[in-house]
């Protein structure tokens, strides 16, 4: 006898792109080998929850033999690479998801030992393993995010990655990409020298640039990082440790050419855009509202079906977002009637009716699955949203697009620094309630209060939406009206002295 442990299982899935066949596949596994649910990420992959020991290896034989792979979905390497949900609006959007890809696959470990451990591949007895090239033996020090983003949409939150890239398209063409390094979430609850940090723009590179330069950072991070103390050793406070023009110079020197000035862009939200959109090419591409990224048949909601019926009749593929949410894409103009049949039968219309709030909520896994979880934050969507519903509408601000995020405890999962209201888990029922991000995840939130619990959560809250209702200026989003009237503060980085 051993103890029943159960294990968590993720995809790398590039640019969140599923075939019709790989969700059938993906979502057999959820009802065989899973807790038969789906669930999607912040990151745009799949999750599957409660894989018992000897299901393992034929579920991740079975991903594998699906043409995707879980290697470097965790791990201190280079995560899923994420680039921007709907990359197939133009000509120019392809090509910067075709660079999504590359560098998802390229900057992959190349090991064979996962072949051998999970594959049934050549055992490596009596070789070498081969010396990884980039990573080298022993790997970077932490893991490593890389986002792409395509303006006006900043549906990745590319600020948030430790190398986000900014793609630059003029006249339907890809000029190349601004790039930003050092951007992560993570914080630990009363440790200063631990911090939400937004990456910082350090230049502009054209797309045959972009390869040297992404390796560049990773290298230099790799050679540079704090490997002694794992709180710090993410990029973001490499490049505080070390300054931002010291880390730039050395990219510089490795890549031996100098980053042109960074281009104009302009961001104007970092949400997903609901229901149906017509591409350049005529396709179609339809976005569905999934709570927390969820998929599973409870109820009226028969969610991980309907995405099955959905999967069986598709002839284009599927989009996971990085808000948890899944885009039924490249559906011919005549294809739209059945796919919607098919979404309204199985309860995945919501995104036509919920609030503004409701669409625009974020929030990561955290109990009971996850060990790191402080409180809960999936599991309290369905108990806090109608309430802050109740208190919006109260206030004629049901339509209002204000953007709630909820993590667990401060690591960050659900990026919360970057929600206009932001739960961050203290404890069992109680949050630090943060508040004044923008909606284009530019700027972080701040305290507002600490360690609270609901009532106090929405006692805060209700006067707030109260002065919002009545002062904001046309267009003004909740989070720049709490700056602009003083109830918070500006926001003024410093780096704490242990840090530096
Ligand atoms: Fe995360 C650890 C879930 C995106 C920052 N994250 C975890 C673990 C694996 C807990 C653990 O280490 O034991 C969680 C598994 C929970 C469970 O039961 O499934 C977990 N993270 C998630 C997901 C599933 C949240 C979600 O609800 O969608 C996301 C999966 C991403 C993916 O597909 O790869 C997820 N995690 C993020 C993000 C957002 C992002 O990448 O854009 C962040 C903040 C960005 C960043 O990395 O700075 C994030 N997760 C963390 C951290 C803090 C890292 C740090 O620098 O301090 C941890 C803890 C750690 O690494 O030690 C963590
Ligand atoms: Fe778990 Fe914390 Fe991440 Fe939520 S934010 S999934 S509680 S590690």
């Amino acid at each position: 006898l051993e103890p029943a442990y159960s294990f968590m299982l993720r995809a790398r899935l590039p640019s969140g792109v599923v075939t019709p066949g790989q969700w059938l596949v993906f979502d057999r596994l959820a009802r065989e080998h899973a807790n038969g649910t789906l669930r999607i990420t912040t990151r745009q992959t799949f999750q599957w929850h409660g894989i018992i020991k000897h299901h393992l290896k034929p579920t991740i034989a079975a991903i594998h033999g699906a043409l995707a792979s879980t290697i470097a979905a965790c791990g201190d390497v280079v995560r899923n690479v994420v680039s921007t949900a709907n990359p197939v609006e133009s000509a120019a959007h392809a090509v910067a998801y075709e660079w999504a890809s590359r560098l998802s696959s390229e900057l992959a470990p190349q090991t064979r030992a996962y072949h051998e451990i999970w594959l049934d591949g050549e055992p490596l007895v009596g070789e070498p393993e081969p010396v990884e090239p980039m990573y080298g033996a022993t790997y970077l020090p932490r893991k490593f995010k890389i986002g792409l983003a395509i303006p006006p949409l900043n549906d990745i939150d590319v600020f948030a990655q430790d190398l986000g890239l900014i793609a630059i398209i003029e006249q339907d063409e890809l000029k190349g990409f601004n790039v930003a390094i050092g951007g992560g979430m993570g914080a630990t609850h009363g440790d200063p020298t631990t911090y939400p940090r937004l990456a910082s723009v350090i230049g502009f590179v054209t797309p045959d640039q972009l390869r040297a330069v992404a390796e560049a950072v990773i290298t230099v991070q790799r050679d540079w990082g704090n490997r002694s103390e794992r709180k710090h050793a993410r990029l973001k406070y490499t490049i505080d440790h070390r300054g931002l023009d010291a880390f730039k110079a050395e990219v510089e020197a490795r890549v031996g050419f100098a980053l042109e000035p960074e281009r104009d862009y302009q961001f104007d939200d970092n949400g997903d855009r609901y229901g149906w959109i017509e591409g350049a090419d005529g396709r179609w591409h339809l976005t569905l509202q999934i709570e927390s990224g969820r998929l599973a048949d409870v109820g009226e909601r028969r969610w991980l079906t309907g995405l099955r019926e959905l999967a069986k009749v598709h002839q284009g593929d599927f989009r996971l977002t990085c808000n948890q949410n899944v885009i039924v894409a490249n559906v011919a103009a005549d294809e739209r009637a059945r796919i919607d049949a098919i979404v309204a039968a199985h309860g995945l219309d919501g995104y036509r009716t919920h609030s503004a709030i409701r669409q625009l909520a974020v929030a990561c896994v955290a109990l009971p699955t996850c060990g790191l979880a402080m409180a809960e934050s999936e599991r309290y969507v369905p108990e806090l949203l109608p309430k802050l519903e109740a208190v919006l509408e109260a206030h004629g601000l049901r339509d209002a697009p204000i953007l709630l995020r909820l993590s667990g405890c401060p690591n960050g999962c659900s990026r919360p620094y970057l929600g206009e209201i932001a739960l961050v888990g203290r404890g069992p029922g109680r949050y630090d309630l943060r508040l004044g991000a923008d909606f284009r995840g530019q700027r972080l939130n701040q305290v507002y209060l600490e360690n609270v619990d609901e009532a106090a959560i929405l006692e805060a809250l209700t006067p707030l939406f109260a002065r919002y209702a009545a002062e904001r200026s046309t267009g003004e989003h909740f989070g720049d009206f709490l700056l602009r009237v003083g109830v918070l503060a500006g926001n003024v980085r410093r780096i704490p002295a242990e840090v530096v």
